[in-house]
């Protein structure tokens, strides 16, 4: 696409996030359907429900060519990452909107073949939004973000990890992780990985480790990222893969280099 598409796009699929955004706001005074989904804390309300569907109401029937790539079924079957495709997280952090009616994300990305174009995340009961379009920045609402750090050392960092990492079926070396926990300044979890990756970004978090995201919960985050100079790899370096779940480390390349290097071990 060219720019004045891309920036016509970008204002479209901007005003839809805002507008869900508030609608999503206004259903916190209704009692909510919580039902689970893959395990007992792994949850999906009517609102994840409702508002995927509205991006996909409004991207069919506005552009017939694109597909969507999402959370909750409203999606299309994708075995390609070819022509245009959103990529959508209606509520990243569900759990957060359960059970704090804070701290949760609309994260929708849109990538053409294969390469993101146009990022948002939108934290909704902060109104405050990332968004990137390639090459041009990263923002928080009108805010450019700066460059991430060049001098991180791990003993000075605070580093995200997701709880699952201490799950005994991952196939993480445990006593790898313990050290590399031990080692930085601090570590924190916040449980949606679109403001995790976010926090990183904006250089308030240095780094951040998962065991399991899927691609609407990293693609406008890798973009964030990208955009201020970090990297965002599976925790083995390989590349992410879009189509299926996936590890992921996220951060400056330095820091990447030296947590990957030292401290994951995979058995
Ligand atoms: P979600 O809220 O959209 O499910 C929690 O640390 C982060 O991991 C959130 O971004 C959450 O996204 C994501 N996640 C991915 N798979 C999950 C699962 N099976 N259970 C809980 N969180 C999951
Ligand atoms: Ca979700």
């Amino acid at each position: 696409m060219d720019k004045a598409e891309r920036d016509k796009l970008y204002e479209q699929a901007k005003h839809w996030v805002l507008e869900a955004g508030e609608i999503i706001r206004r259903s916190l005074n209704k009692t909510l359907k919580v039902e689970t989904k893959s395990d007992p804390n792994d949850l999906v309300t009517e609102m994840d429900q409702q508002t995927e569907k509205y991006f996909a109401d409004k991207i069919r029937s506005s552009y017939s060519s694109h597909k969507l790539l999402s959370e909750e079924g409203f999606g299309d079957d994708l075995s390609t990452m070819d022509g245009v495709v959103w990529i959508l997280d209606p509520i990243d952090g569900t759990m957060n909107f359960v059970h704090q009616k804070r701290n949760f994300a609309i994260s929708l990305a849109i990538y053409q073949d294969g390469i993101g174009q146009i990022g948002f995340i939108y934290n909704v009961m902060e109104d405050v939004l990332y968004h990137v379009k390639k090459g041009e920045g990263a923002f928080r609402n009108e805010r450019q973000l700066a460059p991430l750090k060049e001098h991180v050392h791990l003993e000075e960092s605070i580093l995200l990890v997701n709880s699952l990492l201490s799950c005994e079926n991952n196939r993480l070396n445990h006593m790898k992780i313990q050290e590399l926990i031990k080692t930085v300044r601090g570590t924190r979890s916040y449980g949606s990985g679109a403001l995790e990756f976010a926090g990183v970004a904006e250089g308030i978090l240095d780094a951040y480790i998962s065991i399991r995201l899927y691609p609407w919960d990293f693609a406008a985050g890798v973009m964030l990222i990208e955009e201020v100079g970090g990297i965002t790899t599976q925790i083995d370096g390989t590349p992410l893969n879009f189509l299926t779940e996936n590890t992921a480390f996220s951060g400056h390349p330095l820091l990447k280099d030296k947590i990957i290097n030292q401290y994951i071990e995979l058995k």
